[in-house]
């Protein structure tokens, strides 16, 4: 990410920031896996988002007064043995550029510099990004555990979540943004044609995974989340992830998968036939999933809700369900569709968003229909992402084949290509 965006993103932060506050953003840390291993490291979506830099135990600090708005960023040392095993470590002032930050210190004087802070100008709001998404964790987190050393010793500041900002800022994308979604989408399309090309009935799934990954691997990219690649009845899991499933002739097979690019991500869903041609049922609620997708894109624009669309979806769905026999009382529809429409997206797969508020342009969303049928074995989700608009909404996930048709052209002709 170039410094010139990171630099607005602050720019717009601080604009936010309570006079007389502090900002402390941590940039999260290495979690232990096993022995002397780690997990991956994920940096914090608003640590990346305002410095652009991805390594852990960093915090960038804002200090906001009526007489300055000043901002650090504190960082590793160099340390060149470390980097023996490790790699090379940026400098200063490589980090200076990369960020636009020009005041960067080492982590081991934050404790110092922040006491200091603390006793010249009298605080009394800190903002933390200390939103917490999992509820059932027992670990606490670097922000969680840097909130509570600082109300241990300045027990009168109040602890505002920094995520009152960012998540409003986050929310809508600037031009820069939807480029690097609109990326990580095309590389998606790349998975999602290699497995549409390799997949054969009797197939395990495993094999498809590791072709839709080949792609993300090759263009340097990760994964926005664990790739769902479900035959049959594994459809019916919506958050089937462990592919190790024989795929039988006949199935469908649902990939609900994307790519991430410098952390924006993409989040796609096509389902179609193994063996390249949908059975007469599987054709008919595959049609009555794309009108619901269909529907509700031709919908949305700047001002509409997701409860709005929620609705329309779920009219669509049920009347389709009635129609081919399978639904015989409205209320039912629950047991055959049983998640919300889509979703903000963003640098979280998931991105963080007040679901009651009205579209706005620039927002990211996707729309995901799907239809789950155990008695039919059929399982179908159409998920596209879509950039709203004053008049209506973008599909940045065009290019991505979709129609039944169109699935079944390319499966018994394109793949051959
Ligand atoms: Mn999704």
């Amino acid at each position: 990410m170039k410094s010139e965006h990171v630099v607005n993103n602050r720019k717009k932060f601080k604009e936010l920031m309570d006079v007389n506050s502090i900002a402390l953003i941590h940039s999260n840390t290495l979690y232990t896996s096993s022995a002397d291993m780690n997990f991956p490291f994920e940096v914090d979506r608003d640590f990346y988002y305002l410095t652009g830099i991805e390594k852990p135990d960093f915090i960038y600090m804002v200090e906001k007064n009526a007489d300055i708005i000043s901002e650090t960023l504190f960082v590793y040392r160099k340390d060149t043995a470390q980097e023996k095993w490790t790699g090379y470590r940026l400098s200063e002032k490589e980090l200076s550029e990369l960020s636009g930050i020009k005041n960067i210190i080492s982590i081991d004087k934050f404790l110092n510099v922040f006491a200091s802070v603390m006793a010249k100008t009298f605080y009394k709001t800190i903002y933390i990004n200390t939103q917490i998404i999992s509820a059932w964790k027992s670990y606490s987190t670097p922000h969680e555990q840097l909130a509570e050393s600082i109300l241990k010793k300045y027990p009168y500041i109040h602890i505002k979540n920094a995520s009152e900002i960012t998540v409003p800022l986050r929310l809508v994308k600037e031009d820069y943004e939807i480029e690097m979604i609109q990326k990580a989408i095309s590389v998606t399309n790349k998975g999602i044609l290699r497995v549409m090309k390799s997949a054969r009935p009797d197939m395990n799934e495993i094999e498809l995974k590791a072709n839709f990954e080949y792609e993300i691997v090759k263009a340097g990219m990760k994964n926005s989340f664990l790739p769902i690649i479900a035959g049959g009845q594994n459809g019916l899991t919506l958050h089937y992830e462990e592919s190790n499933e024989v795929i039988e002739q006949d199935s469908l097979i649902l990939l609900d998968v994307g790519a991430s690019y410098k952390n924006y991500c993409a989040d796609v869903t096509r389902t179609f036939p193994i063996g390249g041609k949908f059975t007469e049922m599987q054709r008919k609620v595959y049609d009555i999933v794309l009108e619901a997708n269909e529907e509700v894109i031709k919908y949305i624009k700047d001002g509409v809700t997701f409860r709005e669309i929620e609705a329309l979806a779920k009219a669509i769905l049920t009347k389709g369900l009635y129609d081919i026999g399978v639904l015989k009382q409205a209320k039912d529809i629950n047991k055959y569709y049983y998640h919300t429409i889509g979703h903000s997206l963003g640098l979280d797969a998931h991105d963080p968003c007040d679901r009651l508020i009205p579209f706005k342009a620039g927002m990211v969303i996707t729309v995901e229909p799907g239809l789950y049928i155990k008695e039919l074995n059929v399982a179908v989700r159409i998920e596209d992402d879509v950039l709203i608009t004053d008049a209506g909404c973008i599909v940045l996930t065009q290019n991505i084949i979709k129609t039944a048709d169109d699935i079944e052209k390319f499966m018994q002709n394109g793949k051959k290509a």
